[in-house]
């Protein structure tokens, strides 16, 4: 039994340094949660950036950094700034990402991105290389790293090797405007398994793979010469127990012991029971459809005028890539917004946006999914959409009302919550109308069915299913070629 590598463009750890001290921090993230199983003990190792590039490094801190990330069962990849520049702001976030969210105007076909991000994904996979060994089981993650499968495969072709592609992957008329179409399929063929959050996906992947490569696709394997790749769709879970564990804490905490932010939400539905509270989670990306939900809601108060002063929107809004530029200007879009709507509306005791740019602890969170009786999660396109799944978990007592985009990955799994196309106006204010007089029990059905399924398959499942389906496609393999 070979060891495991996993390989994804940011390490699992966040690295603090202070006064020439080094920590180490493990991140709380969903897929560092889900792969606890798979990156345990000695035998496995996670390769990615530290966050922090060359420059940031004084040259006398590094061998104090690998120590406090081999600690982690982590060792990192060097990037310089200027490959940060060309390889993750520039062909992952101005050509892939935008692409794959069909984007297509936003999307930059730029020959110096596509060369950062070829070497930098052969520095990643150099740096497998040089601690991978015949029988070792590699697991790829994600668009940053299309290429480093067939790196790998080139130099050893006698490991096993799996790709996990965390956002969409388009039809094939998006996907063919790519100049370098070819090399990015190619790249991730290298792998034994292929892995996509929805069936969709995978069909999309397959029907570019036949018409741009002329590969024999059979069902879900492609045959490439004498190496055969398996394709298949593992929905990603979430740890459903922590969300739950945590909503059960919260509802059980004293007065004295809640967050500023709980006991303010609090007292508002202390003073108007029949207020409702709708929460609006994203990171500020523009596939999120964030500034088309800010205009559904203006839509929805014109249409419903008897919620105005009865609902309140909270939107939270993560920062993110913020020096690319289409996300600064969506980030002036939605100011702009959120000042226009709350400023049409507003009476002296109601707000009806509350608007927060940041990040926010884990417990705040649990405060936000708890209080709210709506999430209402709507992006224009959507690898899986792991806030949804997180709302439902937290509602412990079966209360609580999911409007869901049918462009979210997750809409495959979550048919009980109501699903919208984020561009139907009409159709988002009746689904609001609707959410905000549901019948208890109705929501108690719906949610009990849901929560049933996502307790099943959680993130932990997701890991060991698709390590197990990997094995047994390398056995597979092995019996084939010795036939
Ligand atoms: P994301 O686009 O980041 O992920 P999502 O799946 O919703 O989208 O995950 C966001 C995560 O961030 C959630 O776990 C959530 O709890 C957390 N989060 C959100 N707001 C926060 C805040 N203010 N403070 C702290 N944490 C916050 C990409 C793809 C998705 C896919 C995932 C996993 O774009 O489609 O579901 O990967 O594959």
């Amino acid at each position: 039994m070979g060891k495991t590598i996993i390989i994804s463009n940011r390490l699992p750890v966040q690295l603090q340094i202070s006064n020439g001290d080094i920590t180490a921090i493990p991140s709380v993230g969903g897929l560092a949660t889900g792969m606890k199983s798979v990156h345990s003990g000695g035998d496995s190792l996670w390769i990615g950036w530290s966050g922090l590039t060359e420059e940031d490094i004084p040259k006398e801190l590094e061998p104090k950094i690998d120590a406090a990330l081999a600690e982690h069962g982590s060792s990192k990849v060097k990037l310089t700034e200027e490959e940060v520049d060309g390889f993750y702001y520039g062909f992952s976030n101005r050509t892939i990402w935008p692409l794959f969210h069909y984007f297509l105007e936003y999307s930059e076909f730029q020959l110096a991105y596509w060369e950062s991000y070829k070497k930098v994904n052969q520095k990643f996979a150099d740096a497998i290389l040089a601690n991978t060994e015949d029988g070792d089981t590699i697991w790829v993650h994600d668009y940053q790293l299309m290429l480093v499968p067939q790196m790998v495969r080139k130099e050893r072709p006698n490991v096993s090797i799996g790709f996990f592609l965390h956002i969409p992957f388009p039809s094939f008329e998006i996907f063919r405007t790519l100049p370098w179409r070819e090399e990015l399929l190619e790249g991730v063929l290298g792998s034994d398994l292929i892995g996509f959050h929805t069936y969709d996906y995978e069909r999309h992947f397959l029907s570019s793979v036949r018409r741009l490569l002329g590969l024999e696709v059979s069902f879900n394997d492609i045959t490439m010469g004498d190496h055969v790749i398996k394709v298949d769709s593992f929905p990603m879970g979430i740890d459903y127990k922590k969300f739950s564990d945590a909503a059960k804490i919260h509802y059980n905490r004293a007065e004295s012991e809640q967050s500023e932010l709980q006991q303010r939400l609090n007292t508002h539905k202390e003073t108007d029971p029949d207020a409702k509270f709708i929460l609006s989670i994203d990171r500020l990306d523009y596939s999120k459809g964030i500034a088309k939900r800010l205009n559904a809601f203006e839509y929805f108060l014109n249409k419903y005028p008897q919620y105005k002063e009865k609902v309140r929107l909270i939107i939270l809004a993560v920062p993110s890539r913020s020096n690319v530029p289409q996300y600064q200007l969506l980030k002036r879009e939605i100011d702009e917004l959120v000042g226009r709507i709350n400023g049409e509306f507003s009476t002296v005791s109601w707000t009806p946006i509350w608007y927060f740019y940041r990040s926010m602890p884990f417990e705040n969170l649990i405060d936000l999914y708890t209080s709210s009786d709506i999430a209402w999660l709507t992006p224009l396109r959507d690898g899986m959409n792991l806030v949804a799944k997180e709302y439902i978990a937290t509602r412990t007592d079966q209360t609580g009302v999911l409007i869901l985009s049918e462009m979210a990955g997750s809409a495959n799994e979550m048919n009980e919550s109501l699903l919208v196309n984020p561009n139907n106006f009409e159709q988002t204010a009746d689904a609001l109308d609707e959410a905000i007089n549901m019948p208890v029990e109705e929501q108690k059905a719906r949610n009990s069915v849901l929560q049933k399924r996502l307790a099943r398959y959680n993130v932990e499942k997701w890991a060991n299913d698709f390590m197990t389906s990997l094995k047994s496609q390398k056995e597979r393999e092995a019996a084939n070629v010795s036939h």
